[in-house]
């Protein structure tokens, strides 16, 4: 199905037959580009950034490659083709078509969801407001750009739903999504990590490999939704996201592949001899994962959840990819959670974050895999890894205990002693600000990155992705 680009408002949704919706987005998108001139890429509005926009939602849409002024990207409304008599595939209503408007009695529970969802997609945006000043190569520059733009665009997909199916309060929460900010004392955004800030490339770099990754696994579970307008949208929400982790994978693998080059010219695994010749010590690293994958696990919510068991119940999020299970309603069906008490039995529906979370960190695995084959290659011992799913949590019955990477409670006393060893510190931090200096001849990388194996889209690496002057 194409995307109509004629309209002020680009959409698969033939928005053009419904004047009163069509009226309320047009009201919400100057409020929106306001919002990104004041929280979006900083300073570069006047620069042409080569950028993809989708010109259909089928696998082939992402054709469409040519130079953008990021403010006039056209963000719009693009849903994935409806799947005929589609069926609910999961839950209480298991077998029951799907919802082609919002049941009455799910309406706030599903506009919750909405919301929660919509309001990480500026908030990344708002993370990441200041990076493009510091950015390693113009390739890094644009790809920033790219995720940042995508980010934009599913605001607008959960804007469509709030302003399309939610009436007056949709419209209200619409507005909040724009009014909300990260790290605002005040006013933050709803979830833990979306407020932590994004301040160097190594950090935007794991965010995109871990808490894109959760949007990836929230974004499936939405997408087998019984309404199905929300079940489309994130289908197609989700052929965009797959990009940012390739960000993210890559970013982090090229981060190594330098430190490896400087530890073989050096002939050293001494973290200060590594960071005085400009690369980032694998300690460094792992710290920062470390940081980044036990924030991003707190984003699944606690273990034994009613919310999520009343969200499965009901029809408003299965669990991604919901066929592979064999039982789809889950009525009886228990699970062992391990809390710091030993293990708890649960109902399968109450325990679906954990669920959830199981399959998110089987797929963290597959990225440490390759970045621990590029190092032992390399010919050294040391491998990166996941720290336990207790370890620095905020979130569930492991939140605030003192629990080390390998999951022993240990005392308080060695916990506040240790952690610097486990997550970056202020010198950590210092050290990799400092290696943020900005890059921008085409083709040229920070020193403490290596190129990418290859350009966007078949053109060379040092093609010139964003034109500065
Ligand atoms: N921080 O029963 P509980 C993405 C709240 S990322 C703060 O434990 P539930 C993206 C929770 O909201 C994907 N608060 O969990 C990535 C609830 O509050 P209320 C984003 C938290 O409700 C990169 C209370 O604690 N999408 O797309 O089953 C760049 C008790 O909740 C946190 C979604 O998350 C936290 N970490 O599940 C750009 C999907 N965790 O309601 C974008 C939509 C929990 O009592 N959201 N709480 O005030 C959901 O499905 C669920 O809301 C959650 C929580 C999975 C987040």
């Amino acid at each position: 199905m194409s995307i109509n680009y004629s309209e002020k408002i680009p959409n698969n949704v033939d928005l053009a037959t419904d004047r009163k919706l069509q009226r309320a987005l047009e009201h919400w998108q100057p409020r929106f580009l306001d919002w990104w001139q004041e929280q979006g890429p900083n300073n570069f509005a006047a620069n042409d950034v080569y950028l993809r926009t989708a010109v259909g939602v089928d696998s082939q849409g992402w054709a469409s490659y040519g130079y953008v002024k990021m403010p006039d990207y056209r963000w719009g409304i693009f849903l994935a083709d409806p799947v005929a008599d589609r069926t609910i595939g999961f839950g209480d209503h298991y077998g029951e078509p799907a919802w082609q408007q919002v049941p009455g009695e799910l309406r706030s529970a599903f506009r919750r969801i909405i919301v929660t969802q919509g309001d990480t997609e500026p908030a990344s945006v708002e993370q990441q407001h200041l990076l493009g000043l510091t950015c390693p190569s113009l390739y890094d520059l644009r790809n920033l750009f790219q995720v940042n733009v995508e980010e934009g665009r599913h605001l607008w997909a959960m804007v469509y739903l709030l302003h399309g199916y939610f009436g007056r309060d949709g419209r209200e929460e619409a507005e909040q999504l724009l009014a909300r900010h990260s790290g605002d004392a005040d006013n933050p955004r709803i979830l833990g990590t979306f407020n932590e800030p994004i301040s160097d490339w190594l950090s935007f770099f794991m965010f995109t490999y871990f808490t894109d990754r959760d949007g990836k696994f929230q974004l499936k579970s939405l997408a087998e939704s019984g309404f199905d307008p929300l079940a489309r949208t994130c289908r197609f929400m989700l052929t965009e996201e797959a990009h940012h982790m390739f960000v993210g994978e890559t970013g982090v693998g090229r981060v190594i592949k330098r430190t490896l080059e400087v530890m073989k010219e050096l002939n050293t695994e001494n973290p200060e001899r590594i960071r005085a010749h400009g690369a980032i010590d694998l300690d460094t690293i792992q710290r920062y994962l470390n940081f980044w994958f036990s924030s991003s696990l707190d984003l699944f919510g606690s273990e034994a959840s009613s919310n999520a068991a009343s969200s499965f119940a009901s029809g408003i999020k299965g669990r991604p990819d919901e066929t592979r299970y064999e039982d789809h309603v889950c009525r009886d069906a228990t699970f062992d959670l391990q809390t710091p008490d030993g293990t708890q039995t649960v109902g399968l529906r109450n325990a679906m974050n954990e669920v959830m979370r199981e399959s998110y960190i089987k797929d963290c695995e597959i990225g440490l895999k390759r970045w621990n084959m590029q190092i032992k290659r390399a010919g050294y011992e040391t491998q990166l890894r996941l720290p336990s799913n207790r370890f620095h949590r905020s979130i569930g019955s492991w939140a605030g205990l003192p629990v080390d990477p390998d999951g022993n409670i240990i005392g308080q006393e060695e916990y506040d002693q240790r952690i610097a060893e486990w997550l970056p510190g202020e010198g950590d931090r210092t050290f990799v600000h400092s290696l943020m200096q900005r890059v921008i001849e085409p083709g040229k990388m920070a020193g403490w990155i290596a190129p990418p194996d290859r350009g966007i889209n078949k053109l060379p690496v040092d093609h010139e992705y964003v034109r500065l002057n």
